[in-house]
Formats: C-alpha cells, sequence, structure tokens
C-alpha cells in the first residue's frame, strides 16, 4: 500500500465514526501527517451546524501541542470553500500552513464542486486528488444522491421468509426475523436522515420508528404517507425527537392544526390521482436534508415505491423458515406477465446476522 492509501484509510476510519452523527452532512475524516509520517491530528465530521472534519484535525493538533506548519491533510472529500452553517475549510487549512492536502474526492455540492481544491492551490498548498474516491462516495451515498439528483438514497427494508413471506394469510406477521436482524436494522435506522412509514402501518402496529437496539447520539426523523390523515393523535412517531413529517392530501384544517400543536409538519402533496404524489415527497424530503430514506412500510407503500421507480436499494433480511402460499410478499406489484418486466437488481452484499440472511441489493443502473 502507498503512504497517501495508508494515510486515507486512516481518515476513513475517522469518517466511519460520523456515521450515526453527521446528518445532513456528508461522513468525512481528515488526517494530518508531519514529515516523519506520524498522524499529528485527526478528526471527523460533527452533528449538522457542527466543525467539518478538518477543524476537528487541526483542533486535535493544537490540543496535543503539535505543529502543523508543512504537514500534509489527508481528508475524504474535498475541504469546503463555502461560508455554509460553518466557516471554509479550506481556508483554515490554508490559515494554518498545511503543505499538501491529499482530497479523496471532489465535493458535488454546487456551492464547492472543485472550488475548495482550486482555493489551496491558488494560496500555493500542494493537491492532490485520490486515492479513496470510489470509498468516499460510498460512504455518502445519499450525501452524493441529494446533490445529484436532488432525491434522497431510497434503502427499502424488509424482513421475510425464505420464501419472502411477510405475513400470513390471517395477517400473523410479528417475528419472522430474529432479534439479532431486528437489531442489525435498527444500525441501519440510525444511519438514516430520515425513516419513512405509511399511515397502514402506523395504525396496525403504532411503531416508534426510532432507533434503540444500538446507541446513537441522534435519531432519525419520521415521514408518513397518510393521504386522508388518518392518523391518531396518539401515535408513536408523533413524538418523534427530531420530527414527523406527514405527506398527505388531506385539506382538513382542524387536524392540521391538532397535528401541528403535536408539533408535527403536515405537507400537502397530491398528485392528479388524488394519491399523495411519491416523487414529489422524495425531492421535499431532499430538500429538507434527508440523504439517505430508509422505508420501514408495508404492502401497498413499498409496492407503490417501487413500480415508480423509487426505490434504490433494498435491505432484506431473510430468516431461514418457509412460510409457504396464500401469504403476503414484500411489496404490492405486479403480477407480471413477463419475466423481463421484473425489477433487475444487483447483489451489493450478502451477510448471516445471527441466525438469519442480510441481502443488499441495489436497483440496476443506481
Ligand atoms: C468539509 N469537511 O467534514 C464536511 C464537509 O453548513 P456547513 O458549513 O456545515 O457545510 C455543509 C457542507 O460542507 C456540506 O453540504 C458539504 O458540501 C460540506 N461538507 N466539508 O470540508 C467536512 N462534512
Ligand atoms: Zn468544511
Amino acid at each position: 500500500m502507498t503512504p497517501s492509501a495508508h494515510f486515507m484509510n486512516k481518515a476513513f476510519e475517522q469518517a466511519a465514526q460520523a456515521l450515526f452523527l453527521s446528518s445532513p452532512n456528508p461522513r468525512v475524516g481528515c488526517v494530518i501527517v508531519n514529515d516523519a509520517g506520524q498522524i499529528i491530528g485527526q478528526g471527523f465530521t460533527q452533528q449538522a451546524g457542527g466543525p467539518h472534519a478538518e477543524i476537528m484535525a487541526l483542533r486535535d493538533a493544537a490540543a496535543k501541542g503539535n505543529e502543523v506548519h508543512g504537514a500534509t491533510a489527508y481528508v475524504t472529500l474535498e475541504p469546503c470553500s463555502h461560508h455554509g452553517r460553518t466557516g471554509p475549510c479550506c481556508d483554515a487549512l490554508v490559515a494554518a500552513g498545511i503543505g499538501k492536502v491529499v482530497g479523496a474526492l471532489t465535493d458535488p455540492n454546487p456551492q464547492v464542486a472543485g472550488r475548495g481544491f482550486e482555493r489551496l492551490r491558488a494560496a500555493g498548498v500542494e493537491v492532490e486528488v485520490g486515492p479513496g474516491a470510489a470509498e468516499s462516495r460510498e460512504l455518502n451515498i445519499g450525501f452524493f444522491s441529494r446533490m445529484i439528483r436532488g432525491m434522497p438514497w431510497v434503502r427499502m427494508k424488509a424482513a421475510s421468509s425464505l420464501d419472502g413471506v411477510t405475513a400470513l394469510h390471517n395477517g400473523k406477521s410479528q417475528w419472522i426475523t430474529s432479534p439479532e436482524a431486528r437489531a442489525d436494522g435498527h444500525a441501519w435506522r440510525a444511519r438514516a436522515c430520515t425513516i419513512l412509514t405509511g399511515i397502514g402501518t402506523v395504525l396496525e402496529d403504532n411503531p416508534r420508528m426510532n432507533v434503540r437496539e444500538v446507541e446513537t447520539p441522534r435519531q432519525p426523523r419520521v415521514a408518513v404517507v397518510d393521504s386522508r390523515l388518518d392518523i391518531p393523535l396518539g401515535a408513536h412517531v408523533l413524538q418523534a425527537p427530531s420530527g414527523c413529517l406527514i405527506y398527505t392530501c388531506s385539506t382538513d384544517q382542524f387536524k392540521i392544526k391538532q397535528l401541528q400543536a403535536l408539533g408535527a409538519t403536515v405537507i400537502h402533496m397530491p398528485n392528479a390521482a388524488g394519491k399523495v404524489d411519491l416523487a414529489a415527497m422524495l425531492r421535499d424530503l431532499a430538500a429538507r436534508g434527508t440523504n439517505e430514506l430508509h422505508v420501514e412500510a408495508g404492502f401497498k407503500l413499498n409496492g407503490s415505491l417501487i413500480r415508480e421507480g423509487l426505490v434504490d436499494e433494498f435491505l432484506l433480511y431473510q430468516a431461514p423458515k418457509l412460510l409457504g402460499t396464500g401469504a403476503m410478499g414484500i411489496a404490492n406489484f405486479g403480477p407480471l406477465d413477463d419475466l423481463n418486466k421484473g425489477l433487475a437488481l444487483e447483489l451489493h452484499e450478502v451477510a448471516r446476522v445471527g441466525p438469519d440472511l442480510r441481502i443488499v441489493a441495489r436497483v440496476e443502473g443506481r
């Protein structure tokens, strides 16, 4: 491994610590290395509005009394050049006297988009782009999606038997997969900016849709598709610590006021057919800072999202049991009359979680 790749890996170890934390900012890590090849400062992106990775690394070096003049900063994303909630990192690096910056990848944020590297070069700092581009993009798949497509990365989670059954013909569905799989599912919730569910699931299960099984410094926001505003005022999702967004076609002012009084945000988003416009909802979620959207919904909403081509990735847990006929699958789409009309997926990762199988599969071309 080249020294560059080695230190970039160290920067990615930092970035990984921002996985549950930095939403809606990208997960970025930084290590500062002196001429002797020692790491003299390191850090990762803090919560929204907090310092970026480079600032944390510069502060770490200062706190340890380490001189950064002439040192090299390895950063997993281009240092920012804009005034957002915080000041430009490229200026801070220049002011500290950093001699060289190795950045994994250009920041897709149109406010940055190469200007960070340009400003560094203009200030006489040597700049190298790469290694680690693919890893940086993968770690921030939702941030790239939001910046480039104006849409979140939509990840649909479902748990089923090995023959794809989520509920029996009598509706019984609880505990198909193991406690280990449920805990693992919570880690995927924790990395999401927003968790999406449907009114059917709210009425049936009254879920909290929060993170409980893993430690997290931040709870995701919850969003509910509820065309008629049937949500009960006592629904647990209305207590989501980061807020609850309700997408509806209803204009019932009385119910809207009641929900707003409980802290919910009600968003009127009908399509021509009188259903919630799901594509518009996703654009709105992106505009509200959703990088990764974690969908945990039922048969109907899952089916609608799939039929409209809005799902990017499936997170499927399968228990090693068969539940047989007459039962419900994970989503209401089809029946198809042609095998070629099926949704083609690529396996991204296959793992064993406790006794169960976890499959991450991406829609071809995403
Ligand atoms: C960096 N280092 O660690 C991260 C960056 O509102 P602000 O000031 O926090 O800026 C957010 C933007 O900064 C975000 O959209 C992305 O372009 C960049 N993220 N940049 O130099 C970091 N997390
Ligand atoms: Zn920055």
